[in-house]
């Protein structure tokens, strides 16, 4: 069948620009149907086919139920379902950075989910610049992409270490955010996406759960600490609600553990105390749910669009700025600058 082009018409897809003949087809006005929806099977296809990676990393203060929350989530549903990994190493305390990836699949999709696990600080008399080693970290990633971009020869898929979440313990204390962790997150925001989480909530009632969590809301907003998601990259009004949602949320309570136990006859995910079980994925119980579905379900694409478009590229600005890449050393002749500041971001510097 022939298809029948109609004439320009006004529309935001199709501005009329002088000079440029631009025809403007929809499907609906034409006597057949074109297919241009098919392309959401085609990207499908390639996603499922190539798999992707995702990479969180958990910091605080030492103790506070970090590298039990990364055990956590991977025996909660995000694993169990698909693959169970088999992960049943015993917690012992962090000594250094280290990462823990599982290939997970589930209806055909891969995803390499990546934890990247930290030492966390206040083990140490003096905590001066405790968020060094973290901030270095996370830069390098960015600094690795970025290199690996800049060759001529680039491979086909980069392989992506940053860091596209990271989660932010806060210690249950029920006052408010100490200096340590403004400082901390400060810093942290500015550089890749932080949720933040009250930990171990188990030792919280309901009422000074909600106090806290309303204070640390109070305490992020005075000192200016940008936690995800954050307002100023809500995409339309929809994405706005759902978003203020999850913001009158944060910081999620959550409760880790590694053990499982029998509940009404079924295994679950919990810490067992004199006077019963938390049951870690029950909604009732914790917010442990609502941080991986938040983590997984709903915004992982987001995190991951956020981490390149805002994080990376304002990384990327600045260090093409400073042009002190050594470019020769990349095999590189010339490389053409770009001026322009990454898209609804300040490409203000890091620290
Ligand atoms: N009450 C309570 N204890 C927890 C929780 N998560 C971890 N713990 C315990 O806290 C201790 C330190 O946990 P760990 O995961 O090593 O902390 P990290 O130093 O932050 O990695 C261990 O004894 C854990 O069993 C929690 O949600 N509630
Ligand atoms: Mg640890």
């Amino acid at each position: 069948m022939e298809l029948n082009v109609t004439s320009p018409r006004p529309s935001s897809l199709c501005p009329s620009v002088p000079g440029l003949q631009m025809s403007c087809i929809r499907g609906t006005d034409l006597f057949g149907y074109i297919g241009i929806e098919a392309v959401l099977d085609q990207m499908r296809c390639k996603t499922m086919k190539a798999g992707f990676e995702f990479n969180i990393m958990v910091v605080g203060q030492s103790g506070l139920g970090k590298s039990t929350l990364v055990n956590t989530l991977f025996k909660s549903k995000v694993s169990r379902k698909s693959c169970a990994p088999d992960y049943e190493e015993k917690i012992s305390k962090t000594v250094k950075l280290h990462s823990v990836s599982h290939l997970i699949e589930e209806k055909g999709v891969k995803m390499k989910l990546t934890v990247i696990d930290t030492p966390g600080f206040g083990d140490q008399i003096n905590n001066d610049n405790c968020w060094e080693p973290i901030v270095k970290y996370v830069n390098e990633q960015y600094e690795k992409y970025l290199r690996e971009e800049l060759h001529i020869n680039r491979k086909r898929r980069i392989p992506d270490t940053r860091v596209h979440c990271c989660i932010y313990f806060i210690p249950a204390t029920g006052h408010r955010l100490r200096p340590i962790d403004v400082e901390f997150m400060k810093r942290l925001g500015k550089i890749v996406s932080i949720v933040p989480v009250i930990a171990k909530a188990d030792t919280l009632t309901i009422e000074e759960r909600q106090e806290f969590k309303e204070r640390i809301r109070q305490d992020l907003a005075a000192n200016g600490i940008h936690v995800y998601p954050q307002r100023e990259y809500d995409e339309d009004p929809e994405e706005r609600i759902l978003n203020n949602r999850i913001r009158e949320n944060i910081p999620f309570a959550v409760v880790g553990t590694d053990k499982e136990h029998q509940v009404n006859g079924n295994k679950v995910l919990g810490r067992k105390t004199k006077w019963g079980i938390i049951e870690v994925e029950n909604v009732a119980h914790c917010e442990f749910a609502n941080l991986r579905d938040l983590l997984i379900r709903s915004h992982l694409q987001d995190l991951k669009d956020v981490t390149h478009n805002i994080h990376y590229e304002t990384y990327r600005v600045r260090r093409l700025n400073e042009s002190n890449l050594n470019f020769s050393e990349l095999g590189l002749s010339a490389v053409p600058l770009e001026n322009g500041t990454a898209d609804k971001c300040e490409s203000d510097s890091h620290l």
